[in-house]
This record gives C-alpha cells, structure tokens and sequence, in this order.
C-alpha cells in the first residue's frame, strides 16, 4: 500500500477543529487523551477525513494526543485495510481505540478512494518485527516515521538465495553490504546460502566469520580465494578485526571457523552451492574482484556436479549484480575489474550471454558519503561491534562511501528502487574498460546515479539497517 506520512505539525490539525478546542489543545497538549475526550466523535470522524483531504499523499495521526507521530515503525492492520472513504472512519476509529490509537490515510487518485486504517507503530529498531507483522497483516510496505522513507515487505515474496562474493578486508562498504544481507534475512527477504571471500588471506575470510556470528548467522559457509591476485591495494587495513580484544584481553569477536578450522577454495564453494540450488534460483552480488567466479566459470566436472563452471552458472543462477565498471558519460576508473583484469578478462569472455548481469558503477555510490561520525553515532547502542571497532580504532576518513552496498540492494530488492539502463552485451577491455553495445537480447545492465533525493532515501536505509538490533 502506498503511504507518504508528512511531519505536519498538530497545529495544522487542531486549525481544522472548531474554534475553542484548537485554541485549548494548542495552548497545552500534553496530556494522553486530553484532547480526543474533549472531541465528539463526529468532531474526531471529520478532522481524519479533512486531514485525508489535505494530506492526499497521506498521514498518520494519533488520535490519542492529535499529533502526527515523528518516529516509529508504522505498519497498518489488514482488519481495517478495505476502509474506503468517509463511511469507513468509525470503523477505523473503534479499531484504532481498541489497538494503538494510530489512524492513517491516504487518496488513490487510480480509483478516486480514500483509504483509512488502524496502524501499530513499533520502534525504529525493530524493523524484523515490524515486517513481520506487517507480512501477518498483508501489507507491502511499512513505513519509517523519522526518515520520511517507505520499505517493501515483499510479504509474497519468493525465496532468494544469494551468494556474495566480497573483497573484505580493504574498504568498509564491504561490510556495510554483508549488514544489509543479515538485516534483510532477519527480515526473511533473503537466505544468505554462502560468502566467497576473494580478497586472499586467511583473516579476510576470518572476518567474514566474526561477522557471521556476530549478525546471528554463524553457520553460513565461507569460502577463500587461494590462487587469486596477490597483494592488491588495501584502503582500510582491518584484517586484525577478527582478533580484536577488549581491555581486559578478552577476545571481542566469536568465531565459528575458528584458528583450527578450514575455509573451502572459493570456486569450489560456488560449485558446491549452486549444485545443491535449484535451477535459476540464485542470485549472486560480486562486490570485490571476480577471481572466484572466473576460477568457477573455468572449472571442469568434480564431486558436486557434472556439469562444468559455465553450465552450472547457466543453470542455477539468475543474475549477478556486480559493482563495478564503467558508462555513459562517468570517468571515475573502474578498480574491482581492472585490479583482477586477467580474471576479470575470462569472467567477461565466459559468462553466459543469456544470465542477466547489473553493474553498479562507482559513481553511483558516490554520493552516499556514510561519515565516520555518523557511523559511530548510528552503532551507539553498543561497543561490541566490529564495524563500530573499525571505525573507533583505524583511520576510516576513505572508502566510506556506500559503493557495494548497491549491488547487494539491488541484488534483493530487484528493480524498483534502481533505475537501470537499456539491455545490451558489456565486452572488457584489456585495460579494464568496460564497453555497453545496446542490444535488447542482451543479458546486461547497469544502474543509473540516483538524484539527490533518491541517494538521501538509500543512505538513510542503509542507516536504519545500521541502528536494529
Ligand atoms: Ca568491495
């Protein structure tokens, strides 16, 4: 259900009332119930439908006190999901009394209605939650009160198996990616089936596990990269993440790998994961160098499957959203591909033509700037944090920007929040460029920057996943 709640200020509300109960309730509100006592139900029926006449795009008031609630996870009741019109008020209202006293509405200019709902506003840390009751309810979207932005449910959604495949251990955005990957499966939008890390070195693939455990999913298999490029770049060196201790030396961050433990050989684990999907069913988000997945388009028949690389991609995956490359008019150089460009070089020549592939280009992360300080602040709820002992302890004034984050997004919610380009084939150059040729067969893609107003709504998503716990 469409909904847009406006940070309208109660005064607004109270100028629809008659004369003497605005002046009343302007003067001093404070008091629970004060006001709707001192209006008559008709009175309170007729302020809701001229708040959904003057807030067609939608509101939410609390008819407790008449304000509009500032924070808060909104979610509407399906019981009063088929309220249209002006009728349908008491009957949202007796609703809303013997719930949470929240009302809502909004006009569908499709159909001409007005709709009116009973709604339950549950903390802002509580979105898992929220979703699901808002799945048990039927309803597509909550609604998030302080950051003006609307979230999918998805409530019908189908099963999304996803697989990433990350460089950690250099810039940040990695683990902000792999965070919107836990928070989306609390929120049971996806199932995180395994974690390639094809950044090499033990202690890339260590952190993956502290992460895993610390999100509450240490059973998700990890793969490493062994045979991949040596020592690329690192932006932000938090390989001893995974060994942090407190003062008191105790150790920080649980393992489920552990010091004895074994990863397996990235390519393996994408043969070995994908042989146990079913067809079409994954969808994997490249979010560092594709050295994993060019050894797994390379690889011959083994125990998990008897079709090679290329015709196991071709049969279980769906798409893979990767960041990286480079079009239109955008000059920023592209790092991920041209770092890896022999790997990169076999990944372009062997992917297969007809599994759809979405770049995300730098420069579309660009704008999303995650300060440093706002990253502590958001993490203030705890000091047991790895991402929030990343930033206390090194020096993360680079790499902030939230560059994977959108090929994960896109990864799980599809389309809708991105706006993509025609379909075409993308070939690489040996110096790492990446060339689109319009084609509407083609298997590729690749995002568009958003306007200002759309990276302000994603930096403020990728924030609220940051504050659940
Ligand atoms: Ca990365």
């Amino acid at each position: 259900m469409k909904k847009l709640y406006l940070s309208i200020a109660a005064a607004v509300v109270m100028a629809i009332l008659p004369a003497g109960i605005s002046a009343q309730n302007n003067a001093q509100n404070n008091t629970q119930n004060n006001t709707q006592n001192r209006l008559t139900d008709k009175e309170l029926y007729n302020a809701i439908w001229a708040m959904g006449q003057m807030y067609p795009d939608g509101f939410t008031l609390d008819i407790s006190t008449m304000r509009q609630p500032t924070e808060g996870i909104v979610v509407s009741y399906v019981a009063t999901q088929n309220s249209f019109d002006k009728k349908s008020i008491p009957n949202v209202v007796k609703h809303a009394r013997a719930n949470n006293n929240v009302v809502g509405g909004w006009y569908n200019p499709e159909n001409g209605k007005y709709y009116f709902d009973s709604n339950r506003i549950f903390p802002e840390d509580s979105l898992a939650a929220a979703v699901q009751f808002a799945r048990d309810n039927d309803q597509h979207t909550v609604y998030i009160a302080s950051k003006g932005i609307n979230l999918w449910t998805n409530y019908e959604q189908k099963d999304i198996r996803i697989i990433l495949d990350t460089d950690l251990g250099s810039s940040t955005d990695d683990l902000f990616a792999l965070m919107m990957l836990y928070r989306y499966m609390d929120m049971k939008r996806c199932n995180l089936i395994g974690i390639v890390v094809d950044r090499m070195g033990r202690a890339n693939a260590d952190i993956a596990d502290i992460m895993n455990n610390f999100y509450g999913y240490p059973d998700i298999p990890i793969g490493l990269e062994t045979n991949g490029i040596p020592n690329p770049h690192v932006f932000i060196s938090y390989h001893n993440l995974p060994y942090a201790r407190s003062t008191d030396a105790e150790v920080m961050f649980k393992r489920t790998v552990g010091d004895s433990g074994t990863y397996m050989e990235g390519y393996k684990l994408y043969r070995k994961l994908l042989a146990e999907s079913p067809d079409k069913s994954v969808t994997i988000a490249s979010i560092g160098f594709v050295t994993s997945l060019a050894r797994l388009l390379e690889s011959g028949p083994d125990e998990y499957s008897p079709l090679n690389g290329v015709e196991l991609v071709r049969q279980k995956v769906n798409a893979i959203y990767a960041m990286g490359g480079v079009f239109g008019d955008a000059v920023e150089p592209d790092y991920n591909f041209k770092a890896a460009i022999d790997f990169s070089l076999k990944f372009f020549a062997l992917w297969p033509k007809d599994v759809d592939i979405v770049f995300s280009p730098g420069e579309v992360g660009d704008p999303l700037d995650y300060r440093p300080e706002t990253v502590i602040s958001d993490m203030s709820w705890t000091d047991l944090h790895p991402i929030k002992w990343t930033y206390q302890y090194l020096n993360c004034d680079t790499g902030q920007k939230m560059w994977d984050p959108q090929a994960v997004i896109n990864a799980v919610e599809g389309d809708a929040l991105y706006k993509l380009s025609q379909r075409g084939f993308v070939t690489l150059t040996p110096n790492g460029e990446t060339i689109f040729t319009p084609n509407p067969n083609g298997n590729a893609r690749y995002q568009y920057p958003g306007d200002p107003v759309w990276c302000d709504l994603v930096l403020k998503y990728i924030r609220l996943m940051a504050i659940q716990h």
